[in-house]
Parts: C-alpha cells; sequence; structure tokens
C-alpha cells in the first residue's frame, strides 16, 4: 500500500464518478436478525431498487484503516466498500487495479444482449487452456443481474432475450467482472500479473435514436477503454437480396430498422463532443466493429474462409488469424455495398478492427431457441480491446 494510498482516487464502473477511497461509505453486511435492513434512497433514486439492504455508514476520518469499519448498530467489521454518488458496492480490489470500461453499442435488435450472454458464459469458462486468466463477477449484483437477465432466459428457459429497455424506463447497472491474468515470476513460478475490472454495459437499441437520452448514456461511451460495436448484417440491403437469391426462408429476415451508417454517426459524434475532440481529429478509442448473426450468412460465406474456422488463442492474441479475418471482413463489406460504413470508420478511427461472429449458432424461431446453443467466435472482439489494452499480449502462428 502506498503512502498516499489514502488519498487514492478512482472512477466507479457504475456511475463513473471519481471516487476518493477515503471518502467512501460502507455498507454493513450483517445477518439482517443482528442489523435489520433498511430501504436506501440513493438506490432508489439512481437504480429505481428500493429492496432493503445493510445500513450505510459513513466514516468522519479515514486516514488510517480505510479498507474496513465498524457498523455503529452492531458493532460488526464490514469490507463492503460504496461510492459515495450511487451507493453501488465497489470491488473490494479496486485500488489495485484498473478499470477497463467496454461498451457494447449497435442498432436496435443488433444482437447486443445475445451477444453479452455468450460472451460472459464463454468468458467465464475459459476461452483457451493456454489463456491464463480468471473472470469472475466482482459483486453480487453483477452476479444477480446476469443470471437473471441474460442467462436464464437463452440458457435455461430456451427463450430469445426481451428488447433491452430504454433507460427511462430501467436504469441498467453496468455487469462488472474481475479479470486477473496470471503469469510467471522471474523464478517462473505461477503469480497473478495484472488485474482489472471489466466493465460491460448494454445499451438499448432504440436509446441510440434518441439525443436527449444519448447525454446520459454517453459517459459510458466516452470514457470507454473499447467500444464493441455490433451490426446485424441481416439489416444490409444487400446481404438480404443475395440471401434471398439463394432461397433462404424469408421469415429468418428481421424488418429493417434505422441505417447502420446512421447509428454510427451519432455515436461517433458523441466521443467527439464528449472527448472535446476536433472535427478533424481521430477517435483513439479502440473500436471493435462485429458483424452478428454470421449462422444466419451461411449461405454466402466460402467455407475456405477463416471466420469458418474455430478461433485458438493459444497463449494470447492470436494476430494470424486476427488478420485473416479483418481482410476477410473488409472484402465482404464491400462485395454488400457497405463502403459507406467502411469508409467511415477508416477515416474517423485510429485503431479497428472487422468481425464476423454467432451468439447462438442458429436463428431461433418464433422467440424460441430450438437448436444447442453454439456461440462462433464471440471472444475475439473482446481479446482484440484486451489485447489493445495491453492486457494480453499478441501471438503470431
Ligand atoms: N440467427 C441469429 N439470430 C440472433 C442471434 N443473436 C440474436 N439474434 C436475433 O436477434 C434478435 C435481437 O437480438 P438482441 O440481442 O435482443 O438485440 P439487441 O441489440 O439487444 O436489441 P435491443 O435491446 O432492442 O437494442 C433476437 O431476438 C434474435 O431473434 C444469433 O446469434 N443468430
Ligand atoms: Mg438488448
Ligand atoms: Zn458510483
Ligand atoms: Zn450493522
Amino acid at each position: 500500500m502506498s503512502f498516499f494510498f489514502h488519498d487514492k482516487k478512482i472512477l466507479c464502473p457504475f456511475c463513473f464518478n471519481v471516487v476518493y477511497l477515503n471518502q467512501t461509505p460502507f455498507r454493513c453486511v450483517s445477518h439482517a436478525k443482528l442489523c435489520a435492513p433498511v430501504p436506501d434512497q440513493v438506490l432508489i433514486d439512481i437504480w429505481n431498487d428500493n429492496r432493503p439492504t445493510g445500513q450505510v455508514i459513513f466514516r468522519k476520518d479515514a486516514k488510517f484503516n480505510i479498507n474496513s469499519t465498524v457498523c455503529p448498530k452492531c458493532n460488526q467489521i464490514t469490507t463492503n466498500r460504496l461510492c459515495p454518488y450511487c451507493h453501488s458496492s465497489l470491488p473490494y480490489a479496486i485500488g489495485d487495479f484498473n478499470n477497463y470500461i467496454f461498451s457494447l453499442v449497435g442498432a436496435k435488435e443488433s444482437g447486443k444482449s445475445h451477444y453479452l450472454s455468450t460472451l460472459i458464459k464463454t468468458l467465464k469458462e475459459g476461452v483457451s487452456e493456454n489463456l491464463n486468466f480468471n473472470f469472475s463477477a466482482s459483486n453480487d449484483e453483477t452476479v444477480k443481474r446476469y443470471n437473471d437477465d441474460f442467462f436464464k432466459p437463452i440458457f435455461r428457459e430456451k427463450q430469445t432475450i426481451a428488447p433491452t429497455a430504454s433507460v427511462l424506463a430501467q436504469k441498467n447497472q453496468p455487469l462488472v467482472y474481475n479479470l486477473l491474468l496470471n503469469g510467471k515470476t522471474i523464478f517462473g513460478g505461477e503469480k497473478i500479473k495484472k488485474g482489472a475490472s471489466l466493465v460491460f454495459f448494454d445499451t438499448a437499441g432504440e436509446d441510440l435514436n434518441d439525443s436527449n437520452i444519448m447525454a446520459t448514456l454517453n459517459k459510458y461511451i466516452y470514457l470507454s477503454d473499447g467500444i464493441i460495436f455490433l451490426i446485424d448484417p441481416l439489416q444490409i440491403t444487400d446481404v438480404r437480396n443475395k440471401l434471398l437469391a439463394k432461397h433462404v426462408d424469408p421469415s429468418i429476415l428481421p424488418n429493417q430498422n434505422t441505417p447502420t451508417i446512421d447509428v454510427i454517426e451519432k455515436i461517433t459524434n458523441l466521443i467527439q463532443r464528449g472527448r472535446l475532440l476536433r472535427s478533424t481529429s481521430k477517435i483513439s478509442i479502440p473500436i471493435a466493429v462485429a458483424f452478428t448473426k454470421f449462422d444466419a450468412l451461411s449461405p454466402l460465406i466460402d467455407n475456405q474462409f477463416q471466420i469458418t474456422k474455430k478461433p485458438k488463442h493459444l497463449h494470447g492474441f492470436d494476430i494470424t488469424d486476427f488478420n485473416s479475418i479483418n481482410s476477410e471482413m473488409i472484402g465482404l463489406l464491400k462485395n454488400w455495398n457497405c463502403h459507406d460504413i467502411l469508409n467511415h470508420i477508416t477515416v474517423r478511427y485510429k485503431y479497428y478492427g472487422f468481425f464476423g461472429l454467432s451468439a447462438l449458432g442458429n436463428s431461433p424461431i418464433l422467440n424460441k431457441i430450438v437448436n444447442a446453443i453454439k456461440p462462433h467466435r464471440v471472444e475475439d472482439p473482446i481479446l482484440w480491446l484486451m489485447h489493445k489494452n495491453r492486457l494480453i499480449k499478441k501471438v503470431k502462428r
């Protein structure tokens, strides 16, 4: 612990306010019989959460012992540190880790929620034996929200996830995970080399159509360390026509909504404003542009393409695989007449990568998931973002 630790500041991963660690309240974690739970007005106001919960304990002077406090009601010690602004529980190790915020954006129905659901499951199970990391939820709210809103519907109930509610109707807490990266010590032993909090924010596609709501959402996006921009290829007119020419069942084609280029332009403008960039400067947040629902495109994809193969990512981020995927995707975009998307990304962003993936591996039928869920390449964009943020190294084959 550094001498100056007492005035160490961090960014709350839930509300993005700057928090001084010596100024945080704590929450009593004693059993309800010992210390009666009470409603917390801040949780009600900010997160719409009116469940009674442990007492909030404010401290006057916390120069010493800044990692715990004693509840004046029940005299028990607690280490459950809260953000003073939004009263979310801060990850225990938050002062030791850097926060990396990854936001997930895309038009309505582009596949964000299904993607997040299968991505988290894949990361928890470990993407590769040799990619040595441990990925776990950083607080109980994340565990609960992931299970209720993302895991249960598709993996248990075999139903598609309902459209994400607008922030006006429901204030979504981001999902926060701890990522521990192992490495070798100079003596050859194993040790934890780096830690990061990964913050995932699932936006509602409809909110991107409203510039007023965008203003409240924008900090999640322009403060991001990486953006995953999802595009539904089934929205692209050329793709639809090519699929229909191959006699696919027209019922797998969703109704066409806001053109992708409009959505990406909104996001770009928002980042530009948020970061106070001149319109001539490129955005330096790495952006992973990922085409979802690739399972539905199989009639259009040559089975020799690298994108149809399983990724390996042995010992790091497989840059050889990435380069093939990136150029295959650029070729497909040209073939699908998506020069507008291609130009926009390559001109306005400094670091970009194109990806193709499938969260489910199959098309659901009337909101039912009838086939086994087989995610394909869901980890590629996030591993690329981790690599760009120097959390994992690249490997060549
Ligand atoms: N074929 C196929 N369809 C998918 C896949 N993932 C999602 N879908 C379909 O796309 C629809 C929309 O997906 P969501 O994940 O809810 O999209 P979203 O971007 O979260 O939408 P909003 O919350 O409204 O912004 C789903 O109901 C599915 O029918 C996939 O991997 N393959
Ligand atoms: Mg959604
Ligand atoms: Zn907060
Ligand atoms: Zn108590």
